[in-house]
């Protein structure tokens, strides 16, 4: 029987762990034998979107183009994991409209700026605080926080395995595992 396919789409600042809860339900996932892909910036902006950058324009495009190809993996059956900070809410209902219903998952990664700030694990933050980086999320490029996400994580108050736990938790009490 073919499974139900779903976009798992993480949104959140910089350094709020998106990635790393997303590879963390992947593993899982895939451990319970399911067909899946991690997009992120790592394989998406080097390839497809190495034309964009990071104003609003570039920031708008990247997002619909990972969202047509979420949407392509989606309709091959796979549950797709994708971590970018997406900063706007249109392009993400956008994404949501172009899904089949129950397809789009919006998980909110809710680091608060200043844990993002405080952990600046590449850096980045201490270089767009110095001008050295500009139109840097939270700083002096705006985050619109989801209104009504299917899922909020506080990796504050969780590990990232326990966030982890409640997504795929989330996925079996809807019926996609
Ligand atoms: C935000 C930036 C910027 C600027 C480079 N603003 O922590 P990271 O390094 O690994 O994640 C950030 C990543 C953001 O790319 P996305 O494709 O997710 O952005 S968007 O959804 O808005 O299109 C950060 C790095 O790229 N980075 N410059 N100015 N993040």
């Amino acid at each position: 029987k073919m499974q139900k396919p779903a976009v798992l789409w993480f949104t959140g600042l910089s350094g709020s762990g998106k990635s790393t809860v997303a590879n963390l339900v992947d593993k899982a996932l895939h451990a319970r034998g399911r067909h899946t892909y991690a997009l992120d910036g790592d394989n998406v902006r080097h390839g497809l979107c190495h034309d964009l950058g990071f104003t609003d324009v570039d920031r708008v495009e990247n997002i619909r183009r990972v969202g047509e190809v979420a949407k392509l993996m989606a309709d091959a059956g796979l549950i797709v994991t994708t971590s970018f900070i997406s900063p706007f809410a249109a392009e993400r209902a956008m994404v949501r409209q172009m899904l089949d219903e129950n397809e789009f998952i919006e998980v909110h990664v809710n680091t608060p700026i200043d844990v993002c700030e405080e952990r600046d694990v590449k850096g980045l933050y201490k270089k767009a605080r110095a001008g050295e980086i500009k139109n840097f999320t939270g700083i002096d490029s705006p985050y619109e926080a989801p209104k009504f996400p299917e899922l909020t994580l506080d990796t504050t108050s969780m590990s990232a395995e326990a966030c982890a736990e409640l997504v795929v938790d989330y996925l079996e009490e809807k019926g996609y595992l």
